[in-house]
């Protein structure tokens, strides 16, 4: 145990090393970061548009990031699992279903790993998924609209992790627990973890047609932590790869023992067994409570379900269905090549890269070849399953990707660099540092059988000195890689929003065409929305007073309300009429216990406002969208909770 507590130190110390030194000079002299020819290489002229859309896990802002590539240019922070103000996700009407779940309204989550959906293997645009680790979700967000369409929590997981990774073909978006817990959850001492505790692997199938989401079955595992997985692809399409770590299934001080361990386990799972076997009526039905959240585009409105059952296997019902690849100390990314070959494990406590084969897997598999059972799942032989080690000398891997031309990056934390070695030799080919501690790294495509390679993108976990100081919480720093050449450049450094963890890249031009640019008003089928100016109203149904507003540039209709009593509970339904690109209005009211709205053309939103104070409120366009913009405005006259004056309100004239 002392050994293990000195190595776990001594990696450390050399973190301490690396992370500890500035930048110097590196740089400086005529090649490097700071040759002119690389600026080049990341400028996109005033009005051009930039190559690539990076989605950038927003981490805990629990949102997603669009940026462009190679500029480093922020497009857009697209809210997921935590409310936002900039919009009124989260605080809209139509919009807090979505952030419902069995805990109640959770405005918050720490989203990790988006992945792009996929056919044949290759990037659709479709959408983009990302997992919520927190309260286990995960989202569904349309890249024509840029906005999440759908979150479903997933049951019996905690610490959503091992997610959101969707399969060659988007039949499944795959979510796996971190933490291994109770199932069902029960009172039960902690130090009884040991063979009581379980995890869960969820299967979440993704309509074709409309994405929709549903969990089709979780398999009910060992209590192992599950870090990361990928989908296997080519000719390992039907697997599913997970990394372990504490496979000592240790519960308490576990950074010393849950690396007591030589080796964890790749758990590889053959998922489309086990979908054939829950499809001939296998697996045990058992009771839940799960929020499943919808939006929908036409009533621009979100509604949320409770799921009271979930599908559970056991994987020693299915045999031939589950293995263990053993995987040297304790793997945390786990990556799978674009042709579905090679099984990266990444030892973050480790030197060197553990490569399997998937070729030998199966053949290991064929001849019954096991090294004893965890659980009843047969644990194959390292021997057996090992294609090669990437002896890199770098410290801490992480995470692998991969460009077209048969190489792969990895990123090692400890030693601070991206390493690029050759599948299936094991050379290492070039090594650069980043600044500082890189997390995962992302190549466009690089998680599908087709990547686009050109760029690598290092996710850094320090910032230190790279941008100016701004007190002590920094944005975390990105680093942008020419990989077009044999070695790699270093060529631009840009902040990033929150901690992204993974990200996902896409050929823009698989995007913007389809890009969704207002919505039409003629589709609205909200049933607050106004369609014209002529149909404001305001209603009153006992203490509620519905309002159903209009806005144009540049005014709100009706723009004066009176008749509204201390205790009313006021509903605005902002409407706006526009019909063209880029035009939203906003709406904002004095003591509101919410945010703004920020309505896009075509869009009905709903503000709840309950006036506590008599007096003349006046109200608001946040959006700057005409000259006559501050013009924009109204009030709303709240009288005592016992006067008789009558709702009346003005249309302009
Ligand atoms: Cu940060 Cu994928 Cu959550 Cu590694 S994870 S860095
Ligand atoms: Cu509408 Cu400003």
């Amino acid at each position: 145990m002392k050994k293990h507590i000195y190595l776990v130190m001594g990696l450390f110390g050399f973190a301490a090393l690396f992370t500890g030194c500035g930048n110097g000079n590196q740089g400086k002299g005529s090649s490097g970061a700071l040759n002119s020819s690389n600026a080049e290489k990341v400028y996109v002229a005033p009005g051009e548009h930039d190559e690539f859309y990076a989605f950038m896990s927003g981490g805990y802002s629990g949102n997603l990031t669009v940026y462009g590539l190679p500029s480093g240019r922020m497009f857009k922070e697209i809210p997921v699992f935590s409310q936002f103000p900039t919009s009124g996700y989260g605080y809209s009407e139509e919009t807090k279903p979505m952030l419902n779940t069995s805990h109640g309204f959770v405005p918050w989550d720490d989203s990790h790993h988006p992945d792009i959906s996929q056919t044949n293997g290759e990037l659709d645009g479709r959408w983009i998924f990302i997992n919520g680790n927190n309260t286990p979700r995960i989202a569904r967000i349309s890249l024509t609209t840029f906005e999440t369409e759908e979150i479903i929590e997933v049951p019996n997981s905690a610490g959503n992790h091992s997610s959101s990774f969707v399969t060659e073909n988007s039949e499944y978006v795959v979510a796996g627990t971190r933490f291994s817990v109770p199932i069902p959850q029960r009172d039960m001492p902690i130090k009884e973890y040991k063979g009581n505790f379980q995890g869960a692997l969820s299967f979440i199938s993704v309509d074709p047609e409309h994405g929709h989401m549903d969990i089709k079955f979780q398999i009910i595992m060992p209590g192992f932590n599950y870090d990361l997985s990928h989908p296997g692809r080519g000719k390992s399409h039907g697997w599913f790869f997970f990394t372990t770590y504490n496979t000592e299934e240790a519960s308490t001080l576990q950074e010393v023992n849950s690396s007591q361990n030589d080796k964890d386990f790749i758990a590889a799972i053959n998922w489309k067994k086990v979908e054939e076997y829950v499809n001939n009526g296998g697996g045990t039905k058992m009771a839940a409570n799960y929020a499943h959240n919808v939006y929908d585009e036409s009533t621009h409105t979100a509604t949320s379900t409770m799921k009271k059952e979930v599908l559970t296997v056991n994987p020693i019902d299915i045999p031939g269905a589950v293995f263990f690849l053993p995987t040297p100390k304790s793997p945390h990314g786990c990556d799978v090549d674009p042709t579905g070959q090679y099984i990266i494990g990444n030892g973050k406590l480790s030197a060197d890269l553990t490569i399997h084969s998937f070729d030998n897997m199966i053949a290991a598999i064929e001849g019954k070849k096991f090294d004893g059972e965890a659980y009843g799942i047969p644990i194959l032989k390292f021997e057996d399953v090992l294609a090669g080690t990437v002896k890199s000398g770098g410290l801490g891997p992480l995470h692998t990707e991969f460009d077209a031309e048969g190489n792969a990056y990895t990123t090692f934390f400890i030693s601070s660099e991206v390493v690029k070695w050759k599948l299936g030799t094991w050379e290492v080919i070039d090594r650069k540092p980043t600044y500082y501690s890189v997390g995962h790294l992302m190549i466009p495509g690089g998680n599908s059988r087709k990547p686009f390679g050109k760029y690598v993108v290092a996710l850094n976990k320090i910032t230190k000195d790279r941008y100016l100081p701004v007190g002590p919480e920094m944005e975390h720093s990105a680093q942008i890689y020419d990989i077009s050449g044999e070695k790699m450049e270093l060529l631009y450094d840009f902040p990033t929003h929150g901690e992204p963890h993974y990200a996902a890249g896409i050929p823009a031009e698989l995007l913007a065409p389809k890009s969704t640019k207002f919505y039409k008003l003629s589709d609205n089928k909200h049933p607050y929305a106004t369609l014209g100016a002529a149909d404001s109203k305001v209603v009153r149904d006992g203490k509620d007073v519905h309002i159903y507003m209009s806005t144009i540039r540049s005014h709100f209709t009706p723009d004066n309300i009176e008749g509204v009593k201390v205790g009313d509970k006021v509903y605005f339904h902002v409407t706006n009429q526009e019909q063209d690109f880029d035009v939203p209005h906003g709406f904002a009211v004095i003591g509101a216990n919410t945010s703004e709205l920020l309505v896009m053309p075509g869009q009905t939103k709903t503000i709840i406002w309950e006036p506590k104070k008599v007096g003349v409120w006046p109200f608001y366009c946040t959006d700057f969208c005409s000259a006559l913009h501050q013009e924009m405005q109204g009030y709303i006259r709240v009288s005592p909770a016992n006067s008789n004056i009558d709702l009346s309100w003005s249309l302009g004239e």
